[in-house]
């Protein structure tokens, strides 16, 4: 098993524990919606997001269960996304994870009110006292989750993605599109240990600038997958962008191009990271990863 595989497993089993931690199945008459929370939320996922909390606020030798509270956080606003956007008013899908999806196992409304709570839940995380001793840390991660979950943000990106079916859209604007719909979730995550280890200026902006080259390859692989991959490698349907005519990175550069691009992506990503020295050899292995990811 390679390194990066070692801290993927790892980081899935933190946030896992965590996760079951936060929250715990009731017998409470609302017990429905929490078993729709943790069904969304355990259900395997590459756990990318988390592992990049863990692994930056590893650089900056952050307490264990201040990052693995972050890192539920985050899975918890990405899982959230994913909810929602299966639903039949966005994307109408049955699979996520080679499982049916939340609205499929148990109904619409429970699914909007377990991606509500989910996404509610992972700041009322972020503010507990636990996730940090100083409050002004807690509120930068509370303002910073936000915004990269906002209407400038993820929810902004989905608003675009929903429009592209109508009109063309040219690099730039795919590009936007996809920097705020994928981008800005791993933009936090790597903000995470730096904000949590009160890290200098400088670092925070070099590990944004891995994050944002990172967003985009993992993006553009997500775009080849879409078109060369099957629903069940996927565990998701797949060529649906496509079907729906919208625009994509390799839609609008061919196959090769995006491949080269990505590649680009990567050693501008890892670029970023020289002056972390070997410390930041995981992070190396994960912008690798993205690209030569099968699911
Ligand atoms: C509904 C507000 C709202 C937003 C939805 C993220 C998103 C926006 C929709 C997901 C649809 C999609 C296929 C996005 C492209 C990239 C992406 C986020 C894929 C899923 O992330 P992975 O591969 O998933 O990290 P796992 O299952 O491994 O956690």
């Amino acid at each position: 098993m390679s390194r990066l595989e070692e801290a993927l497993n790892e980081a899935q089993a933190v946030v896992v524990e965590q996760i079951d931690r936060l929250l715990p199945s009731t017998d409470l008459p609302e017990a429905r919606v929490t078993e729709a929370m943790r069904y969304a939320c355990l259900n395997g996922g590459k756990r990318l997001r988390p592992f990049l909390v863990l692994t930056t606020a590893g650089l900056f030798r952050v307490g264990a269960s201040s990052a693995a509270r972050v890192a539920a956080a985050i899975e918890f606003v990405h899982c959230y996304s994913l909810v929602h956007d299966d639903l039949p008013a966005m994307d109408n899908d049955d699979l996520r994870r080679g499982q049916p999806t939340c609205h499929k196992k148990f109904d619409e409304a429970t699914a909007i009110l377990a991606g509500d709570a989910l996404l509610t839940k992972a700041f009322e995380v972020l503010a507990g006292p636990a996730t940090h001793a100083d409050p002004q840390v807690r509120v930068e991660l509370v303002g910073e989750l936000a915004q990269a979950a906002g209407h400038h943000g993820m929810v902004g990106g989905q608003m675009i993605d929903m429009l592209a079916a109508s009109r063309a859209m040219d690099m730039m604007e795919v590009t936007r599109l996809q920097s705020l719909k994928t981008g800005k979730l791993f933009a936090f995550s790597c903000a995470a240990g730096p904000i949590l280890g009160k890290a200098p200026i400088q670092q925070r902006q070099l590990l944004d600038a891995y994050a944002r080259d990172l967003g985009l390859a993992f993006q553009i692989a997500d775009d080849l997958l879409d078109v060369e991959s099957s629903t069940e490698q996927m565990g998701k349907k797949t060529g649906k962008d496509m079907a729906a005519g919208k625009a994509t990175f390799v839609s609008l550069l061919g196959v090769e191009r995006a491949r080269a691009q990505a590649q680009a992506l990567v050693d501008q990503a890892i670029g970023h990271l020289d002056s972390f020295g070997p410390t930041a050899d995981l992070l190396r292995d994960c912008v690798r990863f993205v690209v030569e990811r099968k699911n």
